[in-house]
Parts: structure tokens; C-alpha cells; sequence
């Protein structure tokens, strides 16, 4: 696919809109707005974003731990607002508010935001079922990091989908960490790419600060799975700049993770750089590239005034949304 202007426009709006959304549930948890637990997906941005933009409306974006998979939402079509709603516990969110931070919208290929890490590997197989038997050319594009890679479902699901030839991307954000445990300790493999070998399908490693290298990396894969190829494993090198929850400190191992470190990531930040590449490139200008900020910092304040206006959960729904 090749990527025309627009589409790198696009690509830059969704990852600003979701750095955006992501300070707004920051701040509202100092503040008290947000009644949820927080994963800061700040850094992860061109991974989350370059993944799904250029999927269809059909296919699925099944997201892992960071963000709770606000860039993946976005780019999927979800307004900012309903995401925030959710976060803030109000009946405009797009679970009624019922969700905590578990977001879904099934509509837009949203399947859900999962708390047991790994569960998200058997649900994507079930996917990808559904996809192939539909028969639509809908694909799965599923997000896990390095820390659920360990998982035994990983392996179940990699095995299946390969088998049966599903229409599924395996997206690996490797952030080198799972909560405080290094990446070097825990994954076996020299990428977790390599693990491709062994179910029999392609593997590549791409830096996952360039939201043009993911997308075109995972559009790739999204095409050999539409033609009925089968899955793809794409691992996307990328950091996290926050701690793993909000409240937790940056830790590795037993240790605090150097200041120059996290500097160093944070000079890696996937919105700045792509900002750089497309004036550099004579893609955008800096007024044009302002503008997209200013209106995503627009659509944010008005989000977070409508949610604040917004009522809090109806308890009705607590008991008319179960499944029997
Ligand atoms: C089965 C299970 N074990 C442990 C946890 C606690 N936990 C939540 S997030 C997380 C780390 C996940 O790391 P990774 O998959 O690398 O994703 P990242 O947070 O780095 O994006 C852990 C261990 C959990 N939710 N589920």
C-alpha cells in the first residue's frame, strides 16, 4: 500500500488525538475525574495507531495492555469522548460507563480491553474463525507485549491460526518490560519475531517509533492474510514513558531505571519524530501540522466538558447488558 498525503496526515492526527486522550485520563486521575486504573500508552503511539489506521470498517483491532487501547479505538473511529466517558465511569462512555476501563464497541471492530493478560490470544483465535467463515476478507490485527508472550495461550493461538490459515496479524509491542520485569530475562528468543519460525510464518521486526514503517509492515501482513495466507507476526521495538500504571514508579528489575534512559526513550518520541519527517520532506507545513494539534486539543476540552456533564451509570443497565 502506498501511503498518499492524506493518509500521513491521518496517521499524525490519530497518533496526537490519542496522545491527547491519554493526558486527559492522566490529569483526570489527579484530579479526580477518572474513577479507573490507568497503563499509560504515552510512547506507543505510532504502534497503536500505525497498526489499524488503514484497516476497514469489518476487520477487528484487538489491543493489548497500553493505553487501554485508546490508539487502536481512535483509529478505529471511536469518538475520544466515549473512550473518556467510560474512563470517568459516565453512561455516555461507549460500555454505559459500565466497563471500568475495559473499553469495547463491537461496531467498529473493537472487541475489548482485557485484564487477564494472554486471554487476548484464545479471543483472537475465535476471531479469526469468525472472520474466515464469514467469508468478507475481514482480518484480525491482534496487540500483545513481550510480557504475554510467555503466555501458553500464545503459543495454543499461534499454533491454530497457522493451521487453519486465520486472517489474523500478530502485533508484538516489545517495551522491554512486562510491569518490572526486563525483557532479557524473561523472552527466550532474540525477537519475539523469531517465534514465527517455529508456526510456520513470516516474522519481522520493525521499529516501532515509526508509524510508517508499522503500518506498511502490518498492511503487508494484512494483505497476505485478506488473500487467505494465513497470519503474520509483527514486532514492533518500541517505550514506554510512563510507569506501568499510573501512580508506580519507573522500575526495572529491583531498580529505578536511570534518568539518562528514560531520556534517551523520550527523545525517541514517535510524535515528534514523524512531526520532523514531514516537514523535512516538504509533506506538511509547521502551520498545517499546528493546526491538527489545535484541534485535537479542541475536540479534548470538549470531550472532557461533555463528560462532565454527562450522567453517571444507570444502574438499570448493571442488570439488561448480561448475557444468560
Ligand atoms: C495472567 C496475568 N498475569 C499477570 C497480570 C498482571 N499484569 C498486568 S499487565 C502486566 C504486564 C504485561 O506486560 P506486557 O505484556 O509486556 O505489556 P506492557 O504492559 O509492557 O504493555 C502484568 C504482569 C495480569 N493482568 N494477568
Amino acid at each position: 500500500m502506498k501511503l498518499e498525503r492524506d493518509d500521513l496526515l491521518k496517521l499524525y492526527r490519530n497518533m496526537v488525538l490519542t496522545r491527547k486522550t491519554d493526558e486527559s485520563i492522566i490529569d483526570g486521575i489527579k484530579t479526580g475525574r477518572v474513577v479507573s486504573f490507568f497503563h499509560s500508552g504515552q510512547g506507543h503511539e505510532a504502534t497503536d495507531v500505525g497498526g489499524v489506521t488503514f484497516l476497514r470498517k469489518g476487520d477487528w483491532a484487538m489491543a493489548g495492555v497500553r493505553g487501554h487501547g485508546v490508539g487502536q479505538a481512535i483509529a478505529k473511529g471511536l469518538a475520544p469522548r466515549e473512550f473518556l466517558a467510560e474512563h470517568c465511569g459516565k453512561a455516555t462512555g461507549c460500555c454505559f460507563g459500565w466497563s471500568g476501563f475495559h473499553t469495547a464497541n463491537l461496531e467498529l471492530g473493537l472487541p475489548g480491553y482485557w485484564g487477564t493478560v494472554g486471554t487476548t490470544f484464545p479471543i483472537t483465535l475465535g476471531l479469526g474463525i469468525a472472520c474466515k467463515k464469514d467469508g468478507k476478507g475481514n482480518v484480525v490485527v491482534s496487540y500483545f507485549g513481550d510480557g504475554a508472550s510467555g503466555r501458553g495461550t500464545l503459543h495454543e493461538a499461534f499454533n491454530m491460526t497457522s493451521i487453519y490459515k486465520l486472517p489474523v496479524v500478530w502485533l508484538c509491542e516489545n517495551n522491554m518490560l512486562a510491569i518490572n520485569m526486563p525483557a532479557s530475562e524473561a523472552v527466550a528468543s532474540k525477537d519475539v519475531a523469531d517465534l514465527a519460525y517455529g508456526y510456520n510464518m513470516p516474522g519481522v521486526v520493525v521499529d516501532g517509533q515509526d508509524v510508517v514503517a508499522v503500518a506498511e509492515a502490518v498492511m503487508i501482513a494484512v494483505e497476505r492474510a485478506r488473500a487467505g495466507d494465513g497470519p503474520s507476526l509483527v514486532e514492533c521495538k518500541t517505550f514506554r514513558f510512563r510507569p506501568h500504571s499510573e501512580g508506580g514508579k519507573m522500575i526495572r528489575g529491583y531498580q529505578p531505571i536511570p534518568e539518562e534512559e528514560i531520556a534517551e526513550w523520550r527523545s525517541k518520541d514517535p510524535i515528534v519524530l514523524f512531526r520532523k519527517k514531514l516537514i523535512e520532506q516538504g509533506i506538511a507545513a509547521n502551520v498545517e501540522l499546528d493546526k491538527i494539534d489545535g484541534d485535537a486539543a479542541a475536540e479534548i476540552a470538549v470531550a472532557e466538558k461533555f463528560v462532565a456533564e454527562s450522567p453517571l451509570a444507570d444502574p438499570e443497565r448493571m442488570f439488561n447488558s448480561l448475557y444468560a
